[in-house]
């Protein structure tokens, strides 16, 4: 069985904060590798792709403007169960009640704004990994 792959990203509130090196440095001291790493800064088309499971939700417009709003870094990390691995580093999405201990909780609160910023996006199942990590590592197999 091939080591397991999931698709990271630091999102542009993590960015603004200098957040890039806890963030990474968070995955590999939990043990998992760093495969693929790059900065981009994110457009419409992209973001439909990858938030296809959103589009028509009524936070997917305030999602797309926040993930515009400036650069993202998109990365690729692998381990033995790696997608479930960073989805509990990450901890759960609103920011507020995620555990101390996790990215969220540590790291983020709420903004009061229409978008819930939490800094970090992690693929939740390896359907949504492989699909993920083509959309921003187009010649990643
Ligand atoms: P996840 O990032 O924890 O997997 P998803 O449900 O996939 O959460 O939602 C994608 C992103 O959309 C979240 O990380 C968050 O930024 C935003 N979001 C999700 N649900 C809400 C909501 O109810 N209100 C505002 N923003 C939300
Ligand atoms: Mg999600």
């Amino acid at each position: 069985m091939s080591t397991e792959k999931t698709l990271i990203l630091v999102k542009p509130d993590g960015v603004r904060r200098g957040l890039v090196g806890e963030v990474i440095s968070r995955i590999e001291t939990k043990g998992y590798a760093i495969d693929a790493l790059r900065m981009l800064q994110a457009d419409e088309a992209l973001l439909a792709q990858h938030y296809a499971e959103h589009v028509g939700k009524p936070f997917y417009d305030p999602l797309v403007e926040f993930m515009m709003s400036g650069p993202i870094v998109a990365i690729v990390a692998s381990g033995n169960r790696v997608i479930e691995g960073f989805r509990s580093l990450a901890g759960v999405t609103d920011p507020t009640v995620a555990a101390p201990g996790t990215i969220r909780g540590d790291l983020a609160r709420d903004q009061g704004t229409k978008v819930i910023q939490n800094l970090v996006h992690g693929s939740d199942s390896p359907e949504s990994a492989a699909r993920e990590i083509q959309i921003f590592f187009p010649s990643n197999k």
